[in-house]
């Protein structure tokens, strides 16, 4: 019984481990935008092909969109909220990534530069 007993205790020490092994090395690099009319500042941000990272866009004023199809963004930027986007490049090119959500007479020209390297 005892022995048994120490049999499941082994056994589920080596399960934790191995998840702790599985666990990613480290957190995604932090890419920061910020939305207002009608512009997204930086105006353009590089990321690398293959390299996740963490989009993290806040608006400044009015509720903003953020659309990029390539890379499989579509944010709602609610004014004063910080959304959070997780992305992996697959393919290098530049990109122009637009605001989707009508915030205004410049709203046609608020767009981002994405730059895959
Ligand atoms: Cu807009």
């Amino acid at each position: 019984m005892r022995y048994a007993a120490r049999l499941v205790l082994l056994a589920l020490l080596s399960l934790s481990s191995a998840a702790a092994d599985s666990a990613p090395a480290s957190e995604p690099r932090t890419v920061a935008v910020t939305a207002r009319r009608y512009e997204f500042e930086p105006a353009t941000i590089t990321l690398k092909k293959g390299e996740t990272v963490k989009l993290v866009v806040t608006s400044e004023d009015v509720t903003h969109g953020l659309f990029l199809r390539p890379l499989h963004v579509d944010m709602d930027l609610p004014a004063g909220e910080a959304r959070t986007v997780v992305v992996t490049p697959a393919e290098s090119g530049t990109y122009t990534a637009i605001c989707h959500h009508f915030c205004g007479a410049g709203h046609g020209g608020m767009k981002l530069k994405v730059i895959v390297e």
